[in-house]
């Protein structure tokens, strides 16, 4: 069998054209999303329940025949699992227990314990990797430690991360106790996944962009290069897509420093700019503007081939620069896909 184009990327294969995918194909925008989430009561029910999260994972893969299907799941499900408290405040989003010195890191549960939570999450990667065509790939994922801890220490999502950042000044061995646990605790969960099945992980540092300095080294780069090597030892061969969204600078020498096989490219830069500082080292995924498939039309098509021509002197997976959002046309990712597929 010739080996799947998301892969063959990932291995540092420049193809005429691009393989595709696109952060939260499976969600709000879609229809059957929205019904099958209606059918499994609310969002957490969904995620722990292996059927119909390989539905939903499924759903953008029938529809639109992308060449990867990523878990449907979410980022804090491993707080979850470590013994925060979470829920979703409808039309506001996630809730959590907080953490805010070194008794509440503490007061977490073992590492070892977190499949315990999990294992339905482990359940639906079985499910998908029965049930995927043969072409598509399966991707498993996680939060990066510092986007994970700024959640668990704010108890919600955070503009300026300022909780996080706070703690990191005010107590350093408490914040730092933190993102050991959430690093260690990540490398267990990834490695549960790709047994179970998953082709490649990704990890999302969603909120990368506000480290600066010794601070992005110290918490964006070491804990990534630390999961990354540990998960590479016990799954040799086995490719890491790294996300340092808004990393700027930060993006340079990123897969080296870590090990990462691939690094998605947020869209506050130019695929230019990216092909000439990042995809010198390898293999680029992004990023095209999720506004796109809001708006749709002319601009859309030539947006998108702007990033494919930018990108096509070496490996590159097509995908948006973040994820796609609630009030996105489907149609428009219809035409997007056809433009990257040169129809
Ligand atoms: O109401 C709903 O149906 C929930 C909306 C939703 C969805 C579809 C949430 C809540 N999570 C998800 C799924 C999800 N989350 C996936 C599944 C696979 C896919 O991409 O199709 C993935 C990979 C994530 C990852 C995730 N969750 C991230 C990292 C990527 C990113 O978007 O930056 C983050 C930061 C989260 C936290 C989260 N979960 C949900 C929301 C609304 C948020 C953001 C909260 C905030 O910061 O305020």
């Amino acid at each position: 069998m010739t080996k799947k184009t998301i892969l063959r990327a990932l291995a540092g294969e420049t193809l005429p054209t691009p393989p595709i995918w696109m952060m939260r194909q499976a969600g709000r925008y879609l229809p059957e999303y929205r019904t099958t989430r209606a059918e499994a009561g609310d969002f957490l029910k969904l995620c722990y329940n292996p059927e119909l999260a390989a539905e939903v994972t499924l759903q953008p893969i029938r529809r639109y025949g992308f060449d990867a299907a990523i878990l449907f799941a979410d980022i804090l499900l491993l707080p979850q699992a470590l013994g925060a408290d979470l829920w979703f405040e409808t039309g506001e989003g996630p809730r959590l227990s907080t953490i805010g010195d070194m008794a509440g890191v503490r007061a977490l549960r073992p590492i070892a314990d977190i499949h315990e939570t999990l294992a339905p999450i482990y359940e639906t990667v079985k499910l998908l990797a029965a049930e995927l065509p043969r072409e598509t790939t399966l991707i498993g994922f996680a939060g990066a430690p510092w986007t994970v801890a700024t959640y668990m220490i704010a108890g919600r999502g955070t503009k300026d991360q300022g909780p996080a950042h706070a703690l990191k000044s005010s107590d350093r061995a408490a914040f730092s106790a933190l993102i050991d646990v959430i690093t260690e605790a990540t490398i267990l969960y990834l490695s549960a996944q790709v047994s179970a099945g998953a082709e490649v992980v990704k990890l999302f540092d969603s909120w990368a962009g506000s480290l600066k300095g010794q601070d992005f080294t110290d918490f964006a780069v070491k804990p990534a290069a630390r999961i990354i090597s540990a998960l590479k030892a016990m799954h040799p061969g086995l490719p890491v897509i790294a996300f340092p969204r808004e990393g700027g600078d930060g993006y340079v020498g990123f897969a080296r420093a870590t090990g990462a096989d691939c690094v998605a490219i947020d869209n506050s830069v130019t695929p230019e700019w990216a092909a000439a500082h990042v995809q010198i080292d390898g293999c680029v995924q992004g990023n095209l503007a999720p506004h796109h498939m809001v708006s749709g039309g002319q601009e859309l098509v030539e947006a998108t081939r702007h990033v494919v021509k930018a990108f096509r002197g070496g490996p590159h997976i097509f995908n948006l620069g973040h994820g796609i959002t609630p009030d996105a046309n489907p149609d428009n990712v219809q035409l997007m896909i056809d433009t990257v597929r040169g129809a």
